[in-house]
């Protein structure tokens, strides 16, 4: 009798250890619980098709904006890269489509982007200061 239901709990163990399996994956994603968060991204703010010359010089400027769901300063600029990896080469808190709250504006060399002729958008990712996935994407039009 008290062999059976030692057999009884064994099993009650292997089934609730068995039932645990798919919850450690989960628990493991340190900080974050893996998902992404999908942020509202402005290449080019104030411009709507986002025209994109390769040859420039210069720099893109691509704003985290602020939303009803989303707080651009929890953003870890740091984690922050751009069209394939390239990091800024600065950034700073601004309110970029003027709605009374803080937007996080990065300027990225345009050279480095890798994009090309047929390129009609790219994607901006990163972390939050807590380690929480983020990613964007906006159009682009590219120009000779
Ligand atoms: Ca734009
Ligand atoms: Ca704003």
């Amino acid at each position: 009798m008290k062999r059976k239901n030692f057999s009884i709990l064994f099993a009650t163990v292997l089934v609730l250890s068995l039932s645990l399996i798919p919850v450690v994956p989960a628990m493991a994603n340190g900080g974050g619980n893996g998902e992404v968060i999908e942020v509202l991204i402005d290449i080019k703010p104030g411009s709507e098709d986002n025209c994109i010359n390769l040859e420039s010089k210069g720099v893109v400027p691509v704003a985290v904006l602020t939303t009803d769901g989303f707080d651009a300063s929890d953003v870890n600029p740091g984690t922050v890269v751009f069209a394939e990896y390239v990091s800024w080469v600065r950034w700073v808190m601004c309110d970029v489509d003027g709605d009374g709250d803080l937007d996080m504006l990065f300027h990225f060399k345009t050279q480095l982007l890798d994009l090309d002729e047929s390129s009609t958008e790219a994607t901006l990712t990163g972390e939050t200061t807590d380690g929480q996935l983020i990613e964007g994407t906006d159009v682009v039009k590219m120009v000779p």
